[in-house]
């Protein structure tokens, strides 16, 4: 069976709608994938800055989990992100969460992603997709405040 990997896509300066279009587009290429509704999410990691719209794209893919990372970054700069502040406002960040059949501690790529369990903004979305991989008692203990707002599609 082709695998599948789970990405994390959130934005929280400009046109948000369009940094996450621009990212699925970029990030899936030709391969077949899957949303979940988009989440509007308040900012994690303590610096002030607007909330952010997040959501996790599911791709079937036998592309290699560094092939996604490049994806990733690749499309994280054509969105002009600058990386002044860490945890800080973007146009769009990228991240891998989880690859099936994959681990890895390379700090380069780190998969499962060391983060991902304990937000709100990343398990409420992945879950829509998941559920075999996150349960309703992961939803309880990741913190932070999510409101659902529409498929990506119906946003503008
Ligand atoms: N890296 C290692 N593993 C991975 C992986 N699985 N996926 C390396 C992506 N990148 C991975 O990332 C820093 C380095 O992590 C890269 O060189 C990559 O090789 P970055 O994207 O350049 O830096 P960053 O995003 O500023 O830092 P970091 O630590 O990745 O932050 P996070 O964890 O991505 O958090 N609040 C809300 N509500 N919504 C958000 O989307 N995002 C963040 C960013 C903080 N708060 C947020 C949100
Ligand atoms: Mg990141």
């Amino acid at each position: 069976m082709t695998p599948r990997a789970f990405l994390s896509l959130g934005s929280n300066l400009g046109d948000r709608a369009e940094h996450l279009r621009a990212a699925v587009a970029a990030v899936a290429v030709h391969d077949p994938y899957r949303l979940s509704r988009v989440y509007e999410t308040e900012p994690v990691g303590g610096v002030a800055q607007d909330d952010f719209w997040n959501l996790v794209m599911e791709l079937t893919t036998a592309v290699t989990p560094w092939e996604l990372l490049e994806r990733a970054q690749d499309v994280e700069k054509a969105r002009h992100r600058t990386r002044d502040v860490r945890w800080g406002p973007r146009t769009l960040d990228v991240d891998v969460l989880w690859v099936d059949g994959f681990t890895s501690a390379d700090p380069r790529l780190t998969l499962p992603h060391p983060r991902a369990m304990e937000r709100a903004f990343v398990v409420v979305p992945w879950r829509e997709l998941a559920p075999d991989l996150i349960s309703e008692a992961d939803v309880a203990r990741a913190a932070g405040r999510v409101v659902v707002l529409d498929t990506l599609e119906m946003l503008h």
